[in-house]
């Protein structure tokens, strides 16, 4: 056994370990792969390393009117484009009133921030001086590419806002599939670089699509417009479904904008009110005044609830745009500065800058948060599932009472009031992830009940599930933990989702907590025939080296779920190698 894990390991050195990562402290977070990056905050105790938070420059935010952006098409001698030029460039303007980028932020801004190409306007493919096999790394593309822009009678000048004499965005597509033909390809990049900030974008991003607008559109957020994920770079929930393209819902295809990142891009003004009273709300993709607000959560410093009012036209109209009509609740947490990781669960932070309350259940997406009153959703309440409750409870605070919500239209209207916490109010994580347990084992973890209210908590507690049990089911306190357990060996391989209901005499209605588990083969048996074998080993190693963006990325094989299979990945597997089997 002992021999053979040596000649294994040996296997693995002779594949090419490379380091994780490369620290680079001029490298943006997008500059680097999600994947290694994340691989970097999971073994940093999920936070990621000081060098890769950075400030946005603002004297780099695109004007008010317009503003000129610097795009080169470039390609190969050994990798041709496939699409013609006229096609990527009407993915940035054309005047069929089509989508481009252009388009986007015209319609995102109200006309008050448009992007235009500068009097050379875009232009290529452009051939690069060297057969692409003779690139080894980005900034050599980049470079090369800048001489061909300048030689090319671009005038860097017109693209200068904050006149350091560089232009202040440049977009550059590279001809090309990014993980077919491996080397420097970028997919999708942003960089905040020294001079100023750079988009690079492969024609083909994946085996199946051609040149995404939206992806474009989403890099320019990020690149020019000084905006933040708002998906949850540890993946364990989803933040803002599908409202807003810079969360998870832009992989779906929802590329609408919330009121949250039009405000931070200073589109709509935020309006604070905290009297009680009914209030008008105005579609948000109309100049109307009234289409945001902001109410203070009694009681915190720095928690929000934002109201907006959603109709899919305008860049909620975009492909999937946002998942319905409606007024659309957000639980705003601003103890996170705007700064990258903003709406990253941590295990020092587990609330996150932006969270849409999902007033429909559904889950995933959230494809039905809307309120109105043709869905039956009327009221948001510090009773209701999900709540106006703070993430960190005061006690004895008032709560915020949204109610009398009118039926769906362009003007939409709700009644704010106030409710004294005379009662108990649960305050619980709405979602349980166990992660992955194994198919022969169990797996325990806590659950905390914490109360908002006045008088203790009386809770009922059911598991829906027969695979979840609890340590008790019932509790009468103010602070409670709940233990709670899941048995893989009642089920099969995949993710399985189950319910914890909770009520008690006090409460509005019920309330849920969803409970989400992976059961998983023994690791490193990746065929799941019920060993670790040679036959496991064979695939590992056809695996290993990979991360999430390579073809040879197999799931099975990262056995630490870091989206990178890695020498961390090995050491599971040997640890794992069945003693029995030769
Ligand atoms: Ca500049
Ligand atoms: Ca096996
Ligand atoms: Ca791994
Ligand atoms: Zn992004």
């Amino acid at each position: 056994m002992r021999k053979l894990l040596i000649s294994m390991m040996i296997a693995t050195i002779v594949f090419g370990y490379q380091p994780i990562f490369s620290k680079n402290t001029n490298e943006s977070p997008q500059a680097t792969s999600l994947a290694k990056l994340r691989a970097e905050f999971i073994q940093n105790d999920y936070h990621l390393p000081e060098e890769y938070i950075y400030t946005p420059q603002q004297n780099r935010m695109p004007k008010k009117g317009k503003n000129n952006v610097m795009v080169g098409l470039f390609q190969f001698s050994d990798v041709k484009a496939t699409l013609i030029n006229a096609s990527v460039i009407e993915k940035f303007h054309n005047n069929r009133g089509e989508r481009s980028l252009s388009n986007y932020y015209d319609l995102a801004s109200n006309g008050e921030t448009i992007l235009e190409y500068g009097s050379a306007g875009i232009k290529g493919w452009f051939m690069m001086p060297k057969p692409y096999e003779k690139y080894e790394s980005l900034e050599e593309l980049i470079e090369d590419a800048n001489k061909i822009m300048a030689n090319n009678d671009y005038d860097f000048s017109e693209y200068d806002n904050d006149g350091n004499g560089w232009p202040d965005l440049i977009v550059y597509i590279w001809a090309g599939n990014s993980w077919s033909v491996g080397g420097p390809m970028p997919g999708d990049f942003t960089s905040p670089g020294e001079k100023g900030n750079i988009i690079c974008q492969a024609e083909d991003l994946r085996d199946d699509a051609s040149f995404a607008v939206t992806t474009l559109i989403h890099e320019v957020f990020h690149g020019y417009f000084k905006c933040f994920d708002l998906y949850d770079y540890s993946y364990r929930q989803k933040n803002v479904g599908g409202w807003d393209i810079m969360g998870e819902g832009g992989w779906e295809g929802y590329s609408g904008m919330s009121a949250f990142h039009r405000w931070k891009a200073g589109w709509v003004e935020m309006e604070t009110i905290t009297e009680p009273g009914v209030y008008e709300i105005n579609d948000l993709n109309t100049k109307n005044p009234n289409r945001a607000y902001k109410i203070p959560i009694p009681g915190t410093q720095d928690e929000w609830i934002l109201l907006e009012n959603r109709q899919r036209h305008g860049v909620d109209g975009y492909v999937l745009g946002c998942p319905g009509n409606g007024i659309v609740a957000y639980h705003i947490y601003d103890g996170r500065s705007y700064a990258h990781l903003f709406n990253t669960v941590t295990k020092s932070n587990p609330y996150v800058g932006v969270y849409t309350l999902d007033m429909g259940g559904s889950g995933g997406y959230k494809k039905e948060a809307m309120m109105g009153k043709n869905y039956g959703r009327t009221s948001l309440t510090g009773n209701s599932t999900p709540s106006t409750l703070p993430y960190f409870p005061t006690y004895g605070s008032k709560t915020i009472r949204i109610t009398e919500v009118s039926e769906v239209g362009p003007k939409m209207t709700f009644r704010l009031s106030y409710d004294e916490p005379l009662t108990p109010m649960v305050v619980v994580s709405e979602v349980l992830d166990f992660g992955k347990v194994e198919k022969s084992k169990t797996s325990t973890i806590k659950l905390n009940f914490r109360n908002a209210g006045k008088g203790k908590l009386r809770l009922m507690l059911k598991a829906l599930d027969s695979w979840i049990s609890m340590d008790r089911s019932s509790f009468i306190g103010i602070d409670e933990d709940i233990y709670v357990t899941v048995d893989a060996t009642k089920l099969d391989f995949g993710i399985h989702k189950g319910k914890i209901t909770y009520g008690g005499e006090n409460l509005d209605k019920n309330g849920y907590v969803n409970v989400i588990v992976k059961v998983t083969p023994k690791l490193g048996d990746m065929n799941a025939d019920g060993a670790v074998d040679q036959i496991d080993f064979d695939l590992f190693q056809k695996a290993y080296g990979a991360d999430s963006d390579d073809p040879h990325f197999d799931e099975r094989a990262d056995l630490n779920e870091d989206f990178v299979i890695d020498i961390n990945d090995f050491f599971i597997f040997a640890r794992n190698y069945d003693k029995n089997k030769k």
